[in-house]
């Protein structure tokens, strides 16, 4: 399986590590760390030397009931960081839902758009459909101000695996060829904890879609509901989490903590 994203062929026959660079003073866990362009790029560098994969440059924080941040802030938190990135030999992914974020950090070097709201801005499926990059489509039910209000479902892994079927044929239609689309069910984005877990107990049936899978739990409030830590003690939580994944058929692991996560998967890959 090959993920077509902007210059990068990448192949997924063994799942590959998004490293997570938030460059956003409020994100719910490294918020503060790296809030500076600097900062940004000395840990985008650390995770490249760690042996990330893929390095995922985001702005603005999308942890429940965060503020929303400006278009041009954003663009000034993430552009100069993508700028700077885009001279190392790794895919760069831009999380963002924002149509015009998208395009300026395509044309700043980013080879692939992760969108929590699966590209249904106005104008943001055209911009990806026109350029080469890669997308992730991701579930959320409501939006990050309200969406851990009492979130419901009928049968949570039917609608997400609806959902990102719709989107999946919509890129399609808009021109974007399947080696260009991973799919994620969006863990934390209106879930509670017992749809988290549906969700992950029944992986497999999402890989059924066909897509290259996504899963990002690293140091999610899910997995301090299960131990009880708080975020800056979830190291061996999200470990488990990626095995777990790994295991039911994730391609991607989207995790803040790349260098553990790969030894983690080196031991899945062993006795695969
Ligand atoms: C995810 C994401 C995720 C994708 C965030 C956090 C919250 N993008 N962006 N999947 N989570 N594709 O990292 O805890 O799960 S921001």
């Amino acid at each position: 399986m090959i993920f077509s994203c902007g210059s990068f062929q990448l192949d997924l026959t063994q799942p590959r590590v998004m490293g997570i660079v938030n460059v956003t003073p409020d994100s719910f866990s490294d918020g503060g760390k790296f809030n500076t362009t600097d900062a940004a790029i000395a840990h985008a560098l650390d995770l490249v030397e760690q042996g990330a994969d893929i390095l995922d440059i985001g702005g603005e924080s999308t942890r429940p009931n965060a503020t929303p941040i400006s278009l041009q802030e954003e663009l000034d938190r993430v552009i100069p960081v993508i700028e700077a990135i885009a001279k190392q030999k790794i895919p760069i992914s831009i999380d963002t839902y924002k149509p015009r974020v998208m395009q300026a950090a395509i044309q700043a070097g980013a080879n692939m758009v992760n969108d929590v709201r699966a590209l249904q801005e106005d104008g943001a499926l055209e911009i990806v459909a026109k350029s080469n990059v890669g997308v992730c489509l991701m579930h959320m039910q409501g939006t990050p101000q309200t969406m851990q209000i009492n979130p419901q479902y009928i049968d949570v892994v039917n609608e997400v695996s609806s959902f990102l079927e719709m989107r999946m044929q919509a890129c399609e239609r808009a021109g974007l060829t399947k080696n260009r689309i991973v799919i994620d069910p969006g863990f934390g984005f209106g879930k509670t904890r017992e749809h988290n877990i549906a969700l992950i107990q029944q992986l497999e049936t999402l890989n059924q879609l066909g897509q290259p899978l996504l899963v990002g739990l690293s140091r999610k409030s899910v997995l301090g509901q299960m131990t009880g830590e708080n975020v800056d003690a979830r190291l061996y939580a999200s470990i488990a989490a990626v095995v777990i994944s790994a295991m039911k058929g994730a391609k991607i692991l989207r995790v803040h903590d790349v260098k553990e996560t790969i030894e983690a998967l080196k031991v899945v890959a062993a006795i695969q």
